[in-house]
């Protein structure tokens, strides 16, 4: 077992990761993320997110959703920032791109919806920003639409796949063991960490090591829980935590937060809400 490229992700090695606030801090020391996220019909997703990111305990927040989404983030998340594209025919969809390179990190895709300019965008963030970034959902799903944005993806940067983006992104595989040596490889050959989401979700490292977690049930399995993981992630990426440090702690206390939840009330009634609700206990537990 001890030379096995696996291992567990477990209460002792996520208390080892956490990092104390400093006593003479301040949100400069805390990181500036962005999150890119939303269309009309899914500003629930950005919301979530961005609630996430912020319960994670990032210094700033700001959040770029298209026009439609601005009255709802200023409401649901005053805690954020919020730019919105240019007024005009993509109020619906459209996101603004200026001046990505300021903030530390960003988590880009959830609720960003079918749209074809979602290649455009990314493009764009790439560009701009090569620091360690999160990619999810619809982002994922561009990705997959335009296999050329695989090899502009900053390096070091955490993807989140649900089984069906994963094989939108690489192919069919026959059983979850191919998935993971998949995982494994690809991480490997384009310098990424790709966290593949389900009951136990596995963490494939670019050095070849995998790492399970432990926590979770399913009454995660629901509607924008994702959502929240992405936002968590991204808040301990920009806090300084290493990609790989990031993608471990995130999914551990994202199981976590997801058990303390079901505990208090049960795993039917969980929603994706509980989990932002309960991650500050989620922290405390560790
Ligand atoms: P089936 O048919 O259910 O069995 P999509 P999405 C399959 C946003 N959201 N194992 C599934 O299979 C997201 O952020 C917004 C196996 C189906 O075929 C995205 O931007 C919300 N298969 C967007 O919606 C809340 C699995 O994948 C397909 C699987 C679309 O994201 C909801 C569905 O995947 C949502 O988060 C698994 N574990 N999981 C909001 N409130 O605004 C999924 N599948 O087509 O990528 O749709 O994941 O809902
Ligand atoms: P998404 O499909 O993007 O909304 O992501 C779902 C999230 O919920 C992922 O973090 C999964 O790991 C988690 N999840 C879904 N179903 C289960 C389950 N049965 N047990 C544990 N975690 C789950
Ligand atoms: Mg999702």
């Amino acid at each position: 077992i001890q030379d096995s490229p696996f291992q567990l992700v477990d209460q002792q090695m996520a208390q080892q990761l956490l990092q104390p606030r400093k006593p003479f801090s301040h949100k400069g020391d805390y990181g500036h993320a962005a999150i890119i996220a939303g269309s009309y019909g899914m500003m629930g997703a950005a919301v979530l997110c961005a609630r996430a990111c912020l319960r994670s305990g990032v210094g700033k927040l700001t959040c770029h959703v298209p026009a439609v989404g601005y009255n709802i983030m200023q409401t649901s998340v005053p805690e954020g920032m919020c730019k919105t594209g240019s007024p005009g025919e993509n109020d619906n969809t459209g996101h603004a791109t200026q001046e990505m390179d300021k903030y530390d990190t960003i988590g880009i895709g959830p609720g960003l919806g079918p749209n074809p300019a979602n290649v455009s965008l990314l493009y764009s963030v790439f560009e701009q920003n090569r620091r360690p970034m999160v990619i999810d959902a619809d982002g994922l799903n561009a990705i997959a639409r335009e296999k050329a944005l695989l090899n502009k993806i900053p390096l070091g940067s955490i993807l989140t796949p649900h089984p069906k983006e994963f094989e939108r992104l690489f192919g069919k595989t026959a059983n979850d063991y191919d998935r993971i040596q998949l995982a494994l490889q690809t991480a490997t050959d384009n310098n990424l960490y790709i966290v593949l989401k389900g009951r136990y979700s596995f963490i494939a490292s670019p050095d070849g090591k995998g790492y399970f977690n432990s926590t979770g049930n399913p009454g995660m399995a629901s509607g924008g829980t994702g959502d929240v993981l992405t936002g968590m992630i991204t808040g301990l990426l920009a806090q300084q935590y290493s990609p790989l440090h990031a993608a471990i702690l995130g999914v551990f206390l994202h199981g976590r937060a997801g058990d303390l939840a079901a505990a208090y009330a049960s795993q039917p009634s969980l929603i994706a809400s509980d989990l932002v609700d309960f991650l500050g206990q989620a922290y405390q537990s560790l």
